[in-house]
């Protein structure tokens, strides 16, 4: 297990006064306070270790999560918003304790309309139940992130969740018209609009949309919906190797071809799905599996340049699947890579950096370098058509720790020497907070520090996320809590280090 800063917790009687006052409000049935029940809420799905909160809401209601803030306000104690808690960079994880507002039961969809072409959600939404609710209209929500069957509205919302069809469709962002959401002290806020077309005063709702639960948790979104498209067809390039897939990703970025899918597997990757039972081609050391939609005429034509494009970057063979059930079949084994990979090591770290495109090719050759010097095992796939790449670490023996710190911050350290950035969709959590320095200048940490105490002047909505707990250079030593005072926009009005318990 890696590292992690400590973080401070609650005193004991803010927690006391906390529970009273939210059982006060909300009724025993709405509080767990019960140790096993609120461990139930301590992890996500990153490599953040889990932490038990002092109290859980199950909130059915924005009236109950105004009560609750306002309680948590009171008693000066953290406040974490958890959807499905799917999340893969410690979002969701109380790190510090207090109170988490779990808003799955919220998981109404108030409304779609086929007119004005939207959708009015509860943040308890889950993905794939939108997904099959705006098909039935023969409408279309585009972001998919390969959890979509368990993750819901609030955590895609919250993290600016994408998946393989942003590469033509654009992240959550792109798809949020509007917001209600409810701020620390209880104030309720509606930005945005219904309309498609709106630029009335700051942008609001997009500063929400992916500031990781810190700065006001989402009781209702209005999503902008776009038509289906009438067909879909699939292609599954092999390669002899990774260097000939990501050559191919950058020919068919250059010839203009758009298609809604663009998916990589390195070898050790294929390998893995290969040890699942599922027959890749012995020759294919990569990858590519690549989705065209639009008219059915349209598709043809996408999908020929598409087999073209790849045959000449050196692919060994162009596949289309049949029929439905094929489709489907292969993007359930893209969707299990994540868990696959998991059972894979005891110990798994998954990235989702992104580099320019044309970097492609320099940024596999260096995770193979990283590998061979410090001796992880590392594998990559992901969204290539947008540059997102998930490098994953895994490893078995704790005693590896300090290698799989180098080998991160070599990568990190590789991808911004490539104009790249550290997550294109994960976000940055707790799980790459001590690298947002690499990224960012301090004069742009501090001003979004300072747009955090607008929001949150105590700094109690999920804190410790985003901003740096310790300095950069601990970080890359793995020193755990090494020199957390001079951290560019460590969070020193967050809940004092004198209330600490543990
Ligand atoms: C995916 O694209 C997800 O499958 C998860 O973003 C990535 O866990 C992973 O490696
Ligand atoms: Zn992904």
């Amino acid at each position: 297990m890696r590292q992690h800063p400590t973080f401070p917790r609650p005193s004991a009687s803010a927690i006391d006064k906390a529970r009273r006052l939210l059982e006060r409000a909300l009724g025993p049935s709405k509080v767990i306070t019960s140790a096993d029940g609120c461990a139930a809420y301590g992890s996500d799905e990153s490599d953040q270790p889990p932490v038990s909160p002092d109290a859980v809401v199950l909130a059915s209601s924005a009236a109950d999560i105004e009560k609750a803030v306002r309680a948590a306000s009171e008693a000066e104690v953290p406040v974490v918003p958890r959807a499905a808690g799917s999340g893969k960079s410690g979002g969701a994880v109380p790190v510090g304790g207090g109170i988490v507002i779990a808003t799955i039961g919220m998981n109404s969809i108030k409304e779609i309309s086929r007119e004005e072409q939207i959708a009015v959600v509860e943040p308890g939404v889950i993905l794939a139940d939108l997904h099959a609710a705006v098909e039935a209209e023969g409408l279309f929500y585009p972001p998919d992130p390969n959890s979509l069957k368990m993750c819901a509205l609030g955590g895609n919302i919250a993290e600016n969740a994408a998946g393989p069809r942003a590469f033509k469709y654009g992240a959550t962002r792109e798809y949020v018209l509007g917001l209600d959401a409810i701020l620390i002290d209880g104030t309720r806020l509606r930005t945005g609009r219904r309309t498609v077309k709106g630029v009335t005063g700051y942008d609001v709702t997009a500063l929400l949309v992916g500031s990781e639960g810190t700065l006001a948790i989402t009781t209702e979104a209005t999503l902008r919906l776009i038509a289906k498209p009438p067909s879909v067809m699939t292609l599954l390039c092999l390669f002899p190797d990774v260097r000939a897939s990501g050559r191919a990703v950058s020919a068919l970025v250059a010839a203009g071809v758009v298609p809604r899918c663009l998916e990589l597997l390195d070898r050790p990757t294929l390998d893995a799905v290969r040890a699942r039972g599922v027959g890749v081609d012995e020759r294919a050391g990569a990858m590519l599996i690549i989705e065209v939609d639009g008219e059915p005429a349209d598709c043809e034509v996408q999908a020929e340049r598409v087999g073209e494009v790849c045959m000449d970057a050196g692919a060994l063979d162009v596949l289309v699947a049949q029929d439905e059930a094929q489709r489907e079949r292969l993007w359930e084994a893209r969707r299990q890579l994540s868990p696959t990979t998991r059972a894979m090591a005891r110990y798994k770290i998954s990235e989702d950096v992104v580099v320019p495109r044309d970097k492609i090719p320099a940024l596999l050759d260096e995770v193979a370098e990283i590998s061979a010097a410090t001796g992880v095992r590392m594998l990559t796939y992901g969204h290539a058509g947008d540059g997102n790449l998930h490098v994953n670490l895994l490893w078995n023996d704790p005693d590896l720790v300090p290698q799989v710190e180098t080998a991160l911050s070599r990568l990190f350290r590789a991808v911004i020497g490539m104009r790249g950035t550290l997550s294109g969709e994960h976000g940055i959590g707790t799980s790459k907070a001590d690298f947002l320095a690499l990224e960012q200048s301090p004069e742009l940490i501090a001003i979004e520090r300072k747009i955090k105490a607008v929001f949150d002047p105590k700094g109690l909505l999920n804190p410790h996320k985003i901003f740096p707990r310790r300095t950069l250079e601990a970080a890359e030593r793995g020193d755990r809590d090494g020199g957390a005072e001079r951290a560019p926009g460590f969070p020193t009005h967050v809940v004092a280090p004198s209330h600490g318990a543990c």
